[in-house]
């Protein structure tokens, strides 16, 4: 297995999936959802538009996520995953951040997946404390070594996010890979 952290736009990544910070309506948004929708196209809401009707109709749950294709993107798929919003840390925004990565491993897993492309979800729009949400998404992807595709990478928008992901890292004593140029 493979970790990459690569700082950049996760609409120009090229892996069998990228994962989208959606939210529970699948209706887009800002953020990395408002990337994924404007560079992927219509065919994306569309299938997210469909999914919302047949499968959710109250909403994708948060913790949760779902399949669609990549539309426009060079990715050939797009995982949408529900963050959970932060209220102050006190309403299991950690278990449900944790079951997102979670999920989203064994969604991956179960279509045989080789490489996805993950943001920092949550730490955006939802504002979740990038230092509290850093340790969560690496620990659970190294928690679930059973569902790990062969690369991953764990894509950071700014340098704050970077350094904190290989600071994070290293001091779990993970090696990793910066850039992407082999993925
Ligand atoms: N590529 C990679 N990372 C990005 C990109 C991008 N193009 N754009 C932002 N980030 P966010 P959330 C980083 O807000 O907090 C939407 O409206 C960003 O700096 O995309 O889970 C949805 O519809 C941050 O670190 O997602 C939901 O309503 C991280 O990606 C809501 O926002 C996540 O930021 C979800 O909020």
């Amino acid at each position: 297995m493979e970790i990459y952290v690569w700082k950049g736009d996760i609409t120009s990544i090229q892996a069998d999936a990228v994962v989208n910070a959606a939210n529970s309506s699948l209706m887009g948004g800002g953020g990395v959802d408002g990337a994924i929708h404007r560079v992927g196209g219509p065919k994306i809401a569309e299938e997210c538009r469909i999914l919302k009707l047949k499968k959710y109709p109250n909403g994708l749950p948060t913790g949760q996520c779902t399949l669609t294709s990549g539309g426009q993107l060079p990715a050939k798929y797009v995982i949408h995953a529900v963050g959970p919003v932060w209220k102050g840390g006190e309403f299991w925004e950690a278990s449900l951040l944790e079951s997102c990565y979670k999920n989203i491993l064994q969604l991956a897993h179960e279509r045989g997946f080789e490489s996805i492309a993950v943001p920092s979800i949550s730490t955006g729009i939802f504002a979740y404390p990038k230092e509290q949400a850093t340790p969560i998404a690496i620990k659970t992807v190294l928690d679930h070594k059973e569902h790990f595709p062969r690369k991953i990478v764990f894509v950071c928008f700014d340098k704050e996010s970077k350094d904190l992901y290989e600071e994070t890292l290293k001091n779990l004593g993970v090696s990793f890979k910066e850039g992407i140029l082999s993925f």
